[in-house]
Order: C-alpha cells, then structure tokens, then sequence
C-alpha cells in the first residue's frame, strides 16, 4: 500500500485550491489501499455502532465519524496513507494532523439529501482545515456526487463571514439553489464524477451539498478525511463540535492545536525542503 501519492501534486492543483477552494485529485491511492477501505465499509455498514459515532445525517444515509480511532483500515489509512501529503502539498502546510474522519455511504436509492452547508463547526479558525473526501464507489450525478460553490471561501475570508458559533452570529448562506441559475451569481458550481481512489479536497468555507440517491443498483460512499494545518486555531466556543476526548472550552483562542493522540500529526514537509507557511506572529512581527 503507498505511502507517498502515486501521481505528483501539481501547481495546477495547488493553484485551483487556492482560486477555486476544491480541487479533484485523481487516483493518488493503491488499489490496495481502496480495496482495504472499501471492505471495511462493508464492515461499518452491518454494524455502525461497533465502529464510531453517528452523524445527525445517519439514518437513511450511514454517517459514521471517528472511524480512524480505533485499530484497522481508517486508522491505518489516516496514519500511513499518502492523504497527509497530499493535502498537506497542495494546502501548502509543512505539518498536517487528523482531525476527524467520517465514512458516507448512501445506499442504492437513498433519499437521504445533504442540504448546503459549510464545515463551519469545526472548532478551529484559521485559513487551513481541509476536508479531503475519498471516493470509495463510483461517484455520479445519478447516485449524489456533491457539489461545491467554488471561490466562496475568498468571499468568506474577506468578509470574515462565518455561520454558528464561530462567528457573529449574523452570516447566513444564500439559497444556493435559486442562485444557482443566475448569471451575475459571482461564484462558480463545481462538481466531478469520481472512480473508486479519486479524491476531491475542499476548504472550511466552501459551501457543499448533495441529493439523494436514485440510482437502482450503485451506492456512493465516501470517505471525508477532516484535518488541520499550521494556519488552525483554536475556537472554543459552545455549540462547536468538541475534538473527542479533549475538552474544547478550556483551549486557548487563537493557539494552534498541538499534537497528541486525538489531534496526530499524519505528514511532516520533509527537513530538506524549503518551509511553506510562515506563522501568523511571525509575519507581522
Ligand atoms: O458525502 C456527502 O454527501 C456529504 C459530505 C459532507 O458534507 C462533508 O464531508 O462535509
């Protein structure tokens, strides 16, 4: 199984991040490693309970988070797959550490619907909280591929804007669906088909959605890889989703999370390569 991607990380990619805040990457994954996940879906979908925690989505749709700590495929997968490089390369972190992951597997004909939303309760602030989502079926518009507002994380970081807890409790979405059909909307929809191995990565603040199910034979699952860079900090705010096990409200604002066994560190830049992020203290110091 690999350890490092098995197609180069381009600046294609990481400028299309940059612009775009999502960008697909294709078959960065083994065959084996897909085949180990794939399995254990299988796994998690006879018996949710026995593996994580269920998402307010789970029910129609198996919304299973935490998968990665406990012994197994998620957990060997989060630790010693290439999915820290990557995301590290293309968000352009020097280290990157895992946050969550959660499996989404919409049976064949599951009405389960994911309405737009933002990962905006995460309890972090900062530029790099990424979500790295791994296509483990065939991923099509007829089975509920997702869908993306790309560039609106610029919006969002320009404004300030963030809904919940994170923010002033003020911002609310548009309604991207009557949006979507006009032309002086100023962001772009984005959405790919997947194979089994591609990945799409995708930003805090990039607005996200996907329908029901309608295909008779093809379920679509997923694997959503929840991490941080060196530009997170921490938010502790009631209402936002605790790192389980540690406790959120006693964090420091504005401190980066440092490493331990919920929040490990899965991709280091190598010492031999120039440093990509300068700290926020440093830069205005
Ligand atoms: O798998 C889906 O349809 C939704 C995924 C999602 O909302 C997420 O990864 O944050």
């Amino acid at each position: 199984m690999n350890k490092r991607p098995l197609h180069p990380i381009t600046q294609d990619h990481i400028d299309d991040y940059a612009r775009d805040g999502v960008v697909c990457l294709r078959q960065m994954f083994d065959a084996e490693w897909i085949a180990r996940l794939q399995e254990a879906a299988k796994a998690v979908q006879a018996d949710p309970a026995a593996y994580g925690s269920a998402g307010p989505s789970h029910g129609a749709m198996i919304s299973i988070s935490h998968l990665f700590r406990s012994p197994g495929a998620f957990r060997d997968f989060a630790l010693h797959s290439p999915a820290g490089e990557i995301v590290g390369r293309v968000i352009g972190a020097d280290r990157v550490q895992m946050f969550h992951d959660h499996l989404f597997l919409k049976p064949p004909l599951s009405p389960s619907v994911m309405q737009w939303h933002a990962d905006h309760l995460w309890p972090f602030t900062g530029t790099m909280i990424p979500n790295l989502w791994v296509a483990l079926s065939p991923v099509t518009q007829e089975n509920g591929r997702i869908e993306f507002v790309a560039g609106y994380h610029k919006f969002c970081a320009e404004t300030g804007s963030r809904f919940g807890p994170a923010g002033d409790g003020t911002f609310s979405f548009p309604d991207f669906e009557s949006e979507r059909g006009k032309p002086d909307f100023p962001f772009t929809f984005k959405t790919w088909n997947l194979e089994p191995g591609d990945a799409v990565l995708f930003h805090v603040d990039i607005p996200h959605y996907s329908k029901g199910n309608d295909s008779q034979d093809l379920a679509r699952t997923g694997l959503a890889m929840r991490m941080i860079g060196d530009d997170a900090y921490w938010c502790p705010r009631e209402g936002l989703m605790p790192v389980q096990g540690l406790d959120l409200l006693s964090q420091t604002e504005g401190e980066h999370p440092a490493p331990c066994p919920e929040l490990p560190v899965i991709w280091t830049r190598p010492e031999t390569e120039p440093r990509a992020f300068t700290r926020r203290e440093a830069q205005t110091a």
